[in-house]
């Protein structure tokens, strides 16, 4: 972690959004990554989502594992509430967190490692859970923090910087996601702002599991020929199935597009998600079609990004749990300890 704290000076005609806030206000303390890394591209588009959507700083929560990616959100958001938690173990904790207080905004941090390895289970279990999050994994195909070994998402056959081959077939979290759940699939890159900004826009607007799987090259360790996760390879293979521009409810909606060229998806909390169609015939709500599309794809050696799947009417694990909508921090006395009367009502009914 670094705690080099930037100058807090700026330009004093720097645009703000309506809360009065400039893009600054959104930044966090100097990166140490490597320079050139794919996750700092990341964090600047974190900090321009949450900008644009004009969210206050303290409504947000940001949570990672350990990692590279995982050291993350302490170079964005410094105003906002943050928890480093253990290598894997973000998504219980943020589950956890989740539970206690909904009324914060939800953003987890992780790498492939971090997901696809040690926190594989904690990853699943979230995502089947309907937890209402945006869950962000920088997949750069390899621990970077730990000197550069295979992830579980390196592609079989793909080489090391040393040549090494990888032997294991890679593990897709965008499948899993799609089969375990997620009501918001989306897979960007870190190279590609104008992709990944309206991505994560639309995922943080969305209520229930998000997930966004950004592949987001190591310069230091998997950028070289052979890896299938290089700034070369992957704007070689990028295909993009889709356009998307976030409408916000206080935003005109302007209705310039030829007919069908365009469809407008409303969210749960009013935000249209504008998609421009790139690949004919791709249908984003279509789970089992996206399932299929994916795995043709990657059998021909393409990357599919975009936005790949949306459930507007998702529901989310407080609505299946049907729990209290007060933050239990909030929650006065008399409703946390009902008393005995209540405990005994509660025992009897169990008999
Ligand atoms: C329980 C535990 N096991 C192993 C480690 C060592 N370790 C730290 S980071 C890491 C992998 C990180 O890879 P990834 O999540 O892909 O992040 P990246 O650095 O590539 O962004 C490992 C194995 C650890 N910190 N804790
Ligand atoms: S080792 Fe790789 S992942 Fe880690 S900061 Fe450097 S370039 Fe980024
Ligand atoms: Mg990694």
């Amino acid at each position: 972690m670094t705690y080099i704290l930037k100058p807090q000076l700026h330009h004093p005609k720097l645009p703000t959004n309506s809360l009065g806030y400039n893009r600054r206000d959104y930044e966090g303390s100097v990166s140490t990554l490597c320079a050139g890394c794919g996750h700092d591209s990341i964090s600047a588009a974190i900090i321009q989502a949450v900008y644009e959507l004009e969210i206050p700083p303290h409504r947000i929560a940001k949570l990672s594992g350990i990692g590279c990616s995982s050291k993350t959100p302490d170079y964005f958001l410094g105003n906002s509430h943050g928890f480093n938690t253990v290598h894997g173990r973000m998504p219980s904790v943020l589950t956890g967190a989740n539970l206690a207080n909904r009324e914060l905004i939800y953003l987890g941090v992780s790498g492939d490692g971090d997901s696809a390895s040690i926190g594989l289970g904690q990853f699943a279990h979230a995502i089947r859970r309907g937890v209402n999050m945006t869950y962000i994994v920088e997949n750069n195909g390899v621990y970077g923090l730990t000197k550069g070994q295979f992830s579980a998402t390196s592609d079989r056959g793909s080489k090391s910087k040393r040549g090494v081959v990888n032997h294991d077939s890679a593990v897709d979290l965008v499948a899993i996601a799609l089969q375990l759940g997620a009501t918001f699939v989306g897979r960007s890159f870190s190279g590609d702002k104008d992709q990944l900004v309206p991505l994560i826009k639309a995922a943080l607007s969305h209520r229930g599991a998000a997930f966004i799987d950004t592949i987001s090259p190591c310069v230091q360790f998997n950028n070289h020929t052979g890896s299938t996760k290089s700034f070369d390879y992957v704007r070689e293979h990028n295909e993009a199935v889709n356009r998307l521009d976030v409408i916000m409810d206080r935003d005109p909606i302007d209705v310039d597009y030829a007919p069908g060229t365009t469809t407008d998806v409303t969210q749960h909390d009013g935000s249209v998600l504008r998609l421009h169609k790139v690949a004919e015939g791709y249908d984003p709500t279509d789970r089992v079609g996206a399932l299929g599309y994916l795995a043709a794809a990657q059998a021909r050696g393409e990357i599919v990004t975009g936005l790949l799947y949306l459930d507007p009417a998702a529901h989310d694990l407080h609505d299946a749990l049907g729990t209290v909508e007060t933050p239990l921090n909030a929650l006065p006395d008399a409703a946390l300890v009902p008393g005995a009367a209540a405990l005994a009502r509660i025992n009897a009914a169990l008999r």
